[in-house]
């Protein structure tokens, strides 16, 4: 018996077994859930669906965030296999390559600005938006979203992508207040930096986790793994209680001053 027991689980963001998204399925899976993937490319498909398939799932949908008639056409899909569901997760994230190297004020553009924000912060909305009534259906639900520490502090080359998880951290608390009465709640994990296919795209990402590394109080980084089991607590009724909220899975590193760790280098 998992705590996740007869609950069903849309999960948005899987590309690779490397991805957040995969390690929060895993984690649901084994708890007992049922779960439906989306995917973002046709390119994606044949990996998503054969991820689907270790997590007993023949549910894999087609969606790309960008577009209200892909997420028109997500739910439509969706019923057909559920008259409802309980637990939404968001694992997406875009910023256009060139805004996310050097200063944020010599790469920032309008364009990539938008696209940010739409992709990483608005898609959450509008996916909540369109799963509500499925969501009432079953008398309630939760919601997650993945975000990163430069939402709230400033971090060398995360840039527009900062301003646009302030906004999606800022998302979580507003979702959290609409649909609060409906018995949904609405979270977010902000996780410590680990290589998915996301982060190997970031010039300098190696660097900044060798920093990172050092820096932080577990001295080592976090895996998908780790991130999933709390995920899997936070839309699950022990978190019954939790709502608005965002929580660090970051070995502590937001917590720290100057780290012990850089200290004993010298
Ligand atoms: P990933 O590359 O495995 O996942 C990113 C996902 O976003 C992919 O599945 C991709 O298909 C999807 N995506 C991008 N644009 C999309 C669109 N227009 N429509 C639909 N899907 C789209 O990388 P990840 O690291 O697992 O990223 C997942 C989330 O975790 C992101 O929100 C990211 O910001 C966040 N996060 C990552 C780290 C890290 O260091 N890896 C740390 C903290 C937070
Ligand atoms: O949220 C992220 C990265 C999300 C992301 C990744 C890419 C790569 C490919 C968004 N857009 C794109 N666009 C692309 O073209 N992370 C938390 C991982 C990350 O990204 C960084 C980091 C960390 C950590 C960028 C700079 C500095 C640190």
């Amino acid at each position: 018996m998992g705590f996740l027991n007869g609950k069903r689980a849309l999960i948005v963001g899987v590309a690779s077994d490397r991805s957040i998204a995969w390690g929060i399925a895993k984690a649901m899976h084994r708890e007992g859930a049922e779960i439906a993937f989306t995917y973002q490319t046709e390119k994606l498909k044949p990996r998503v669906e054969k991820l689907a398939a270790h997590a007993d799932s023949d549910i894999v949908i087609p969606c790309d965030v960008s577009s209200d008639e892909e997420i028109d056409a997500l739910y439509g899909e969706l019923d057909n296999y559920w008259d409802g569901f309980d637990i939404l997760v968001h694992s997406v994230a875009f910023a256009p390559r060139e805004t996310l190297e050097g200063l944020y004020l010599d790469s920032v553009s309008r364009d990539g600005f938008n696209a940010a924000h739409e992709i990483s912060s608005y898609s959450f909305a509008a996916l909540g938006k369109a799963a509500r009534p499925m969501m009432a259906n079953r008398g309630g639900g939760a919601m997650l979203t993945l975000s990163y520490i430069g939402a709230v502090r400033s971090m060398p080359g995360y840039n527009v992508m900062g301003l646009a998880k302030a906004s999606l951290e800022a998302n979580v608390r507003y979702m959290a207040q609409s649909l609060g009465r409906e018995n949904i709640r609405v979270n977010g994990i902000s996780a410590g930096p680990i290589r998915t296919l996301a982060a190997m795209g970031i010039k300098g990402f190696r660097k900044m986790m060798h920093y990172y590394e050092k820096a932080v109080p577990l001295g080592r980084s976090v895996t998908t793994d780790e991130v999933g089991n709390t995920g899997a607590f936070l839309c699950s009724d022990l978190a019954s209680g939790i709502t608005g909220e965002i929580t660090y899975v970051d070995g502590g590193f937001n917590t720290v001053g100057l780290s012990e760790g850089l200290l004993s280098e010298e």
